[in-house]
């Protein structure tokens, strides 16, 4: 016997996921998961008998609610399961399944709106970072096509905007979790020889542990393909994680996903910086949007370790820096400064989403019923 729920695929961003009405699922958290891990397929590295598609960034959950605070119109949960993990790790935040909320709940008609475009406040129960999103509209829904362009995803849609409104410290106790723009770390583990790197760690709503590629052996420019290959370099980058997060008061994080590794380089197509980001065991296909978020920060702050590599074109007032990923750029808005105000900047985005499929989930009833 199975058990129904109704479900919607969303591409979000450069990701995909299951996006569930809160009121759908288990409320007992452990019954929850279980069912979650049962809609995906995993723990299974193909995730052949779920929803999953067999990597982290099409992985994803969104748990959606109206909101009962008067000037929120919903809440997003974003549940991130490994394909091959028993694991539901809603600790961290989301920037790309964010971009699938509104269009999910206009969809669902959790939401009505009327005329060509409306802007909803979304407040994310993972870290409570609260966002202001507006798009286009048809028929009360998210607009069919447009011109609006990421890179990571093929052809265009309608753009759906982001402006994130608290985002310093969603998962550390600040923007700079060690108190300043660079660690020092002696890092050793077995398999490689011991090494010495500096580095930045911060958390604009995503930890970060930014290092310097030279500094592990490597361009910068390198494919995901041949970073994913690199198991010695994955395997230090693995350790520098473990040991950076015990600095940033993150404790032990082998289980979880966080705090993401984000390697830099000089730009070469005319961006800020570029990048190469692993998620932490996977090498992303572009990166994250709050990761990028985190690296335009790190841009924008005096003593950062990417000062002396990054491109800017200004250093005061609203800057758009363009984060160069392995399948183009993201480009983040940041306003004002951090380098004259010494806060965290307020930082606007652009992203699509699309609503793939609408139909119910089946996971066996015995899982449902907490029986298994
Ligand atoms: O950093 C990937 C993604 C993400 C997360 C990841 C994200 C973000 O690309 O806000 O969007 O780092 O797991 O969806």
């Amino acid at each position: 016997m199975s058990t129904a729920i109704p479900c919607l695929l969303v591409r979000g961003g450069t990701s995909k996921g299951a996006f569930f009405n809160a009121a759908d699922l288990p409320q007992d958290v452990p019954t929850r998961d279980r069912v979650l891990l049962a809609a995906m397929g995993s723990p299974d590295r193909r995730q052949i008998d779920g929803l999953g598609g067999a990597h982290p960034l099409c992985s994803k959950i969104g748990i959606v609610s109206r909101s009962a605070q008067e000037d929120v119109d919903l809440e997003f949960l974003f549940a991130q399961v490994q394909p091959d993990k028993d694991t539901v790790d809603t600790s961290p935040n989301c920037g790309n399944m964010l971009a699938g909320v509104v269009p999910f709940a206009l969809e669902t008609g959790m939401l009505q709106a009327q005329g060509g475009c409306a802007t909803f406040r979304v407040l994310t129960r993972n870290t409570g970072l609260l966002a202001e999103i507006s798009l286009p509209l048809s028929d009360g829904r998210l607009a069919d096509g447009g011109e609006a362009r990421i890179d990571g995803v093929p052809g265009s849609a309608a753009p759906i905007e982001i402006r994130f409104l608290e985002t310093a410290g969603s998962l550390c106790k600040a923007l700079l979790p060690t108190g300043q723009p660079q660690d020092s770390f002696q890092v050793s583990g077995e398999g490689f020889a011991p090494f010495r790197i500096t580095v930045t760690c911060i958390d604009n709503g995503m930890p970060l542990v930014i290092f310097r590629a030279a500094d592990v052996g490597a361009t910068g420019y390198e494919s995901v393909a041949t970073l994913q290959a690199d198991t010695p370099l994955r395997r230090r980058v693995e350790a520098l994680r473990l040991q950076a997060a015990q600095a940033m008061g993150l404790g032990d994080v082998s289980t979880k996903s966080y705090p993401k590794m984000t390697m830099v380089a000089p730009p070469r197509q005319g961006g800020a910086l570029c990048t190469r980001s692993f998620i932490p065991l996977v090498c992303h296909e572009s990166i994250g949007v709050l990761a990028a978020v985190t690296v335009g920060t790190a841009i924008s702050l005096p003593g950062s370790i990417c000062e002396g590599l990054a491109h800017r074109q200004a250093s005061s007032g609203v800057e758009t820096l363009a984060i160069e990923h392995p399948s183009g750029a993201l480009h983040v808005t940041l306003s004002p400064d951090a380098a004259h105000t010494g806060q965290a900047p307020k930082v606007a985005l652009l992203r699509t989403a699309r609503v793939l499929m609408r139909g119910e989930a089946m996971v066996p009833t015995a899982i449902w019923a907490g029986q298994a």
